[in-house]
């Protein structure tokens, strides 16, 4: 395979796309070898057709405001790849949102659905819609205008959306109030439902428990645990709450969460009735986290800032794409970091991770460490198809040994000569072996 000339030929096509390009870069030099293994990937063009989605659509979506004015947002779905399974990703509502941001995070969800052992293939949406500010009214009208237009392509086995930044449960609800109009049908076409119309317990904290879970076996591979470790997360959305929940159930401290505006210190550990906060903080469609100061006042506020400059043991990036940069790295490695676990999608830049395995700390990339959302949606899918519903002990313990599964496939695939364990280059050499193959058995289509 010939990286280079496949990199350039794509930075031709889809010119400043950057975060595209790099989520494709990454996976590409983390396979060459596996590729250049098996000749039959490269003359069945696999490589050539996994990096290009299958098809993009994209739509205006007009709504009025609560004081009469029209607005006109971008819509867009990504059906990236459905050799083994229906299409499956979030829908992401940020004005930030556009088709480099969405592509990068179709193709990752091929990988991590993958990862994850369930039938689901890999599609991402989203708009560029700021949920920030916005009465509960506009969100709904402004959701009724997407799935508008959406509802023809996507379907329980064509292709099944759920939140990510921006989309929660309120913002699930509105939209599947109105598929279910349109389409006069009640099924599982999307997840994240409530839990009285077809959604599963666990889902809401299923992203940040099985990022914890997943650290809890990283840190097992050095004979270490969770207990006394000092957490440091960032965000402080769905993931960040369930990742805070889990590793403070676990014995660790956690210590930091951050918003666009700065980060928190609470030295105390945020815990108890602090992570519920949380919950308040998110609801209030504000982009701030200065409010749990005041709330608690011996946490610190530091305007600005990345929580990377906090002494930790265990690092979770929670909030966004690169949001950990080479110099946040370095003063992690200073600071005695053991462990880097991504509950968000690409959130250390490629010089962040470069750092990482150059100083052995253990690093875990999203798309292994954050597949229990994902995969939770997976098994809200199979309960959703069989008519009922598990109890929130048997999705855990179902999430918990998916979580060890992708561990060990990652430590299967990415150990190196002298131990060390690459959990990038494992996640994605076993993510890809199963939709290549699945690819080369159903021809070229
Ligand atoms: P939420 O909307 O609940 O929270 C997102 C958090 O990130 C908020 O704190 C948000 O602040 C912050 N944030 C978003 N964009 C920016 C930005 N440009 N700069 C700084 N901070 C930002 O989303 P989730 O918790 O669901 O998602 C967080 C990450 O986890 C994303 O990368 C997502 O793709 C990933 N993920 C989510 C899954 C899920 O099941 N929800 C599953 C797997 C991964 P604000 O909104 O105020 O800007
Ligand atoms: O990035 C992700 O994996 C998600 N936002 C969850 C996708 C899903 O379909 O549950």
């Amino acid at each position: 395979m010939d990286l280079e000339k496949i990199m350039n030929g794509l930075e031709q096509k889809h010119p400043g796309e950057k975060e595209y390009l790099q989520a494709v870069r990454e996976v590409l030099e983390s396979i060459e070898d596996v590729v250049n293994e098996n000749p039959q990937f490269e003359s069945a063009g696999i490589i050539e057709r996994i990096i290009e989605p299958d098809r993009i659509f994209s739509f205006k979506v007009p709504w009025v405001t609560d004081d009469g004015r029209v607005v006109v947002n971008l819509g867009y779905r990504i059906q990236f790849n459905n050799a083994i399974g229906p299409y499956k990703g979030g829908l992401r509502f940020h004005p930030s949102v556009n088709l480099s941001i969405l592509k990068f995070l179709g193709f990752e969800q091929i990988f991590k659905n993958s990862l994850t052992t369930l039938p689901m293939g890999g599609g991402k949406g989203g708009s560029d819609f700021d949920p920030k500010g916005k009465s509960d009214a506009e969100i709904m009208r402004f959701c009724q205008a997407f799935m508008l237009e959406l509802w023809h392509s996507i379907g329980p086995d064509t292709d099944v959306p759920a939140g990510d930044i921006g989309v929660g449960g309120r913002e699930i609800g509105f939209l599947y109030g109105m598929y279910k109009k349109l389409a006069r049908e009640h099924t599982g076409v999307l997840t994240g439902k409530g839990i009285n119309w077809g959604g599963s317990l666990v889902r809401p904290e299923a992203t940040g428990f099985g990022a914890v879970y997943f650290a809890k076996e990283m840190l097992a591979t050095k004979n270490d645990s969770l207990k006394g470790k000092i957490v440091a997360l960032s965000g402080f959305g769905n993931v960040a709450w369930g990742a805070a929940r889990k590793a403070t159930e676990l014995g660790a401290k956690v210590v930091t969460i951050s918003g666009p505006d700065g980060y928190i210190y609470d030295k105390d550990g945020i815990s108890g009735e602090k992570i519920d906060y949380l919950l308040e903080l998110r609801a209030s469609n504000q982009d701030i986290v200065k409010p749990y100061s005041y709330e608690f006042p011996n946490a610190i506020f530091v305007q600005g800032k990345h929580p990377w400059e906090v002494k930790c043991d265990v690092a979770m990036p929670c909030a966004t794409q690169n949001e950990l940069n080479k110099e946040d790295a370095l003063a992690l490695v200073k600071n005695g970091v053991m462990c880097v676990a991504e509950g968000a999608n690409m959130p250390s830049t490629p010089e962040a991770v470069e750092v990482f395995h150059d100083n052995k700390v253990l690093f875990g990339p999203g798309k292994a460490v954050n597949a229990g959302g994902v995969a939770t949606s997976g098994l809200e899918m199979s309960q959703n198809s069989m008519k009922i519903n598990w109890s929130a002990k048997e999705v855990d313990e179902r999430l918990h040994n998916i979580m060890i599964n992708i561990h060990n496939a990652c430590v299967k695939n990415g150990t190196e000569s002298d131990g060390y364990i690459n959990y990038v280059k494992g996640a994605n050499i076993a993510g890809f072996l199963k939709v290549a193959n699945a690819m080369l058995d159903q021809g070229i289509v």
